[in-house]
């Protein structure tokens, strides 16, 4: 009895507490909000060119050529949703030095999500309008790994085009397993453009790509994201790493992505490589759907309710028999659909 009077006691004075932490944080809040208000300029476009925890750096909307492009760290507001590199907002800039504030986010046209390790589903890159997966000889490449990025492509309705960097290092040896790799997205309708981030002759098909549009470049740690930026534009001097000599992978250099103009009007974001895109978030039909083939058959399988594992008459599994796709895909289709679970959750983490 004792015992729980004690705790109810304790109980009481620990939610007091915590009720006056929190008069307390709210009276700074809006003490802090009153005197930024006095030295903010008028509201006016922007966009989020980094994102750092509390705080993000913003670029005034500017002039044609960009001649009064300028950028500014920012609070922003708390009751905003999660904003993130590409997003359109409106925000006000301090009068003199310090920090801006961003009040408001512009409707997105389109957003890339993936779940965080916690499995929260948190955006990457906001109205972006060409995903361009990276891939190189090194770290050895996956088409499961580079199917994850499609499927997310082809539900997020953002066209992807395959980059297959450091074409310095194919040899012979390695040429005929990175030419098979290209030539099953290529028969899928997915460009694949073959580059060397460190020969900017070699790089005119990227840039062509890139010109006049807002592209993410997304892909494994280690594969040259960050190296084909500052091949395609020098002045962005982003850092790069090298390969861990042990397990030559990448070491995450990039940590939070990053959008620079590009001279032939497009922008263009680096984003921080993964182990892994996760896709627990969706569904086995979502998954199918991220499968352009697949889900163009699913329609003629004999079942309705067809699993496409061993059904008489699986559209799939025939198509895959005749030659007709690549037996290569389906198999990695099978394998997500099983990561695509609580249990798969526990098993990425
Ligand atoms: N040989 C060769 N090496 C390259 C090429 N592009 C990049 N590298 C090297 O690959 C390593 C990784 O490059 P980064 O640009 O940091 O890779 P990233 O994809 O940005 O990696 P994260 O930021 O960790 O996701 C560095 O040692 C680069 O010098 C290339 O075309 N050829
Ligand atoms: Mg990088
Ligand atoms: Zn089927």
């Amino acid at each position: 009895m004792a015992k729980r009077k004690l705790n109810r006691r304790q109980q009481w004075r620990i939610e007091k507490i915590q009720a006056e932490k929190r008069d307390r944080a709210n009276r700074r809040n809006d003490q802090q909000e009153n005197l930024v208000a006095d030295d903010l300029g008028d509201e006016q476009h922007g966009f989020i060119t980094a994102h750092f925890g509390q705080q993000v750096e913003v670029e005034n909307a500017d002039g044609p050529n960009g001649e009064n492009r300028k950028t500014r760290r920012c609070h922003f507001r708390a009751t905003l949703e999660q904003l993130v590199v590409g997003d359109k907002v409106i925000w006000q800039p301090p009068k003199s030095e310090g920090l801006g504030v961003v009040v408001a986010i512009e409707p997105r046209d389109t957003v890339l999500k993936r779940p965080d390790l916690y499995g929260n589903l948190k955006p990457v890159a906001a109205n972006v309008e060409q995903m361009l997966v990276v891939f190189a000889p090194l770290p050895t490449p996956s088409s499961a790994l580079l199917d994850r990025y499609l499927v997310a492509a082809e539900l997020s309705n953002i066209p992807a085009t395959l980059v297959l960097n450091k074409a310095d290092l194919i040899d012979e040896t390695l040429r005929p397993f990175v030419d098979e790799l290209s030539d099953m997205y290529r028969r899928l309708g997915y460009p694949v453009l073959e580059v060397c981030a460190h020969q900017s002759e070699g790089l005119a098909p990227l840039h062509e790509a890139l010109a006049g549009k807002t592209s993410v470049f997304v892909g494994q740690s280690g594969v040259g994201k960050s190296s084909l930026v500052n091949g395609v534009m020098p002045e962005a001097d982003l850092q790069v790493g090298e390969l861990s000599s042990n397990s030559g992978l990448g070491q995450h250099t990039t940590v939070t992505a990053r959008l620079v103009h590009l001279p032939t009007g497009g922008q263009l974001i680096d984003s921080p490589g993964i182990r892994e895109f996760g896709l627990w978030h969706i569904g086995e039909d979502d998954l199918l759907h991220g499968y352009r083939e697949l889900s163009e058959l699913a329609g003629y399988c004999k079942f309705r309710n067809c699993s496409h594992r061993n059904e008489p008459g699986c559209a799939l599994i025939t198509a895959a028999e005749n030659g007709d796709i690549d037996e290569e895909r389906l198999s990695n289709f099978y394998q997500i659909a099983d990561t695509l679970d609580e249990e798969g959750r526990e098993r990425y983490q």
